[in-house]
């Protein structure tokens, strides 16, 4: 467990989800199914069969790596994967029953693979119709972040403006915007990614709204299932 995330985590507190809501992301450190531990190799899978995640992609594949393939070791665990499979992608998964005015807080790995690569991660709530890309959605976030190849770049919301649910289904989506290379099927690795769910906490005076959007004074807890 990286030391940004025992941060996070140590603040953890009930949950503050409904019952069987889900609280985090599924294999968001893309460990399951494991491939061939002890032989680095690359895998390309049936998103069907990778617990947790969708790929905007035609051929519906998506890349796994294995820690250390072409030198490139896993942010955390063996695996991680890349969004760009054999087509520009988007690695998205969608979490239901989160309450309205609960606040967002994610986190996630990020790394070029022959430059410096772009990813942008949209967090979208689906409105009523539960459907992605309809006049009723609402982009809770989206942000993008550029990585070189020599090291992996870890991003969380701290210092964000709150992000807050609107009480329905909520995508979150890690959007390939450009990489390094000029080949569709090379490009922005991720890793490590989460998010948690809190609610607002009450500001004691004489805290004010700017100084909370300084990111000086902590306004949620993250809460996370394992
Ligand atoms: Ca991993
Ligand atoms: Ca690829
Ligand atoms: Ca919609």
């Amino acid at each position: 467990m990286n030391k940004t995330k025992q941060l996070l985590l140590a603040s953890a507190v009930l949950t503050l989800l409904p019952m069987g809501a889900q609280a985090g992301l599924i294999n968001g450190g893309f460990e399951s199914p494991s491939f061939t531990p002890g032989s680095p190799d690359v895998s390309f899978i049936d998103a069907a069969s990778l617990p947790g995640w969708n790929t905007t992609a035609a051929d519906n594949v998506i890349e796994i790596w294995s820690d250390g393939v072409l030198g490139v070791p896993a942010y955390e665990g063996t695996q991680f994967a890349e969004l760009n499979a054999n087509l520009v992608s988007t690695l998205f998964q969608d979490s239901d029953g989160i309450a309205s005015g609960s606040i967002l807080g994610f986190e996630f790995a990020h790394r070029g693979r022959l430059g410096i690569d772009t990813l942008r991660l949209d967090i979208t709530d689906l409105g009523l119709d539960g459907v992605f890309g309809t006049a009723d959605d609402s982009l809770l976030f989206s942000k993008e972040y550029a990585d070189g190849n020599q090291s992996w770049g870890f991003y969380t919301s701290a210092g964000e403006a709150p992000i807050v649910a609107l009480g329905n289904t909520v995508r979150f989506s890690y959007v390939s915007v450009s990489a390094a290379g000029g080949n569709d099927s090379v490009g922005n690795f991720i890793d490590a990614a989460d998010f948690g769910v809190g609610v607002a906490q009450p500001i004691p005076e004489p805290m004010t709204l700017s100084m909370i959007l300084a990111g000086l004074v902590p306004v949620y807890r993250l809460s996370r299932r394992a």
